[in-house]
């Protein structure tokens, strides 16, 4: 096995986008998939799938898979032609998906393509012994139509994807107050490109706290049901003290309790010494369940100016 170490810089170029794929399936995640490239993304292709092919001809992707061209279109819409769609132009995908070891799947779940799309790509990525985490928009509650596909949706994801992290639109404004629903997809696309961005480059550039490609595969597998949350603290007071709100705002309407596994990711400008990283990880280890799993990163980021952001996934509920 190659060790990581050990790769020229220039040649990482080449060793990681062929383990590392981020793909989008359907409108809302090939939006999300425009936006990581349009802030730049390091060791990872990216991969936009759709049956809409004029949208998918507005997207910037390493590869672009148009989708059941050769179905008629149905009379009624539903996540069920998403799906058809998959299947019949899934083999081009799947010889993509060749020599590929962790898969992000980016979908905004209610419409047509994405629900019924991203089950089956996480099963053709999962094919090629990839480990594939999905991370799923769930529509407002308003939507009551949209979002009851949207959790039937989900639920095949989870029987083929090794993690679902699910964003529920609800709450978004936890983690932004004030922000006006118009401008919530934008809001979403930002955020989730950022943080798949964070999860990908810990492991294709250096940071202060790596964590490595095997990493995932071991700690994710078969995790089931992913809950974030996200936190951004100033570098100045008790900032130990306060990650005790770091589990405040889940994105999605779980809690900790009964999560086996931690995945914590933190973000901090370069005068955060390792000593005081690892201080950090205690306060934060004192606010997760006890005796959990606990893998993490911590990147420096030069832009990130007197905060420090905290990523957390939660998975491995007991049942
Ligand atoms: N983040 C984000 N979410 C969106 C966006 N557009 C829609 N959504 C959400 O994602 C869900 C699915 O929408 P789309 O992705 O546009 O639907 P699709 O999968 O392309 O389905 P069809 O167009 O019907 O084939 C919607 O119900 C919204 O909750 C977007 O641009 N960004
Ligand atoms: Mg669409």
């Amino acid at each position: 096995m190659l060790e990581q170490e050990n790769i020229p810089e220039a040649e990482l170029y080449d060793y990681f986008p062929k383990m590392i794929k981020v793909v989008g399936c359907g409108g809302a995640g090939n939006n999300i998939i425009n936006y990581i490239n349009s802030i730049g993304l390091f060791g990872a292709d990216t991969y936009a799938v759709d049956t809409d092919k004029r949208h998918l001809d507005v997207i910037r992707a390493g590869k672009k898979f148009h989708i059941g061209s050769s179905l008629e279109a149905p009379e009624k819409r539903t996540p069920e032609f998403g799906k058809k769609a998959a299947e019949v132009s899934g083999y081009r995908l799947h010889e993509a998906f060749q020599g590929s070891k962790v898969v992000f799947l980016i979908a905004g779940m209610g419409g047509v393509t994405g629900t019924g799309s991203a089950p089956v790509v996480a099963r053709l990525a999962r094919e090629y012994g990839a480990h594939v985490i999905a991370l799923v928009t769930l529509p407002f509650k308003e939507e009551k139509e949209k979002r009851e596909l949207a959790e039937e949706g989900i639920n095949e994801v989870l029987k083929n994807a090794d993690t679902v992290v699910v964003m529920d639109y609800e709450k978004l404004p936890g983690y932004d107050p004030g922000i006006p629903k118009e401008n919530a997809y934008f809001m979403m696309d930002e955020l989730l490109a950022e943080k798949i961005r964070l999860m990908v480059e810990i492991v294709t550039k250096r940071s202060l706290s790596h964590i490595a490609i095997w990493d995932y595969k071991r700690f994710f597998e078969r995790t089931g049901l992913g809950v974030m949350f996200l936190r951004e603290y100033p570098m100045d007071g008790d900032l130990i003290g306060s990650l005790e709100t770091a589990l405040e705002f889940p994105m999605s309407e779980h809690d900790a309790s009964g999560a086996t596994k931690a995945y914590v990711v933190m973000t901090s400008t370069r005068n955060i010494s390792f000593d005081e990283s690892v201080k950090l990880m205690d306060g934060i280890k004192k606010v997760l369940p006890s005796g959990i799993d606990i893998i993490w990163g911590a990147e420096i980021k030069k832009d990130f100016e007197k905060k420090l952001g905290l990523l957390i996934i939660l998975t491995g509920f007991k049942k």
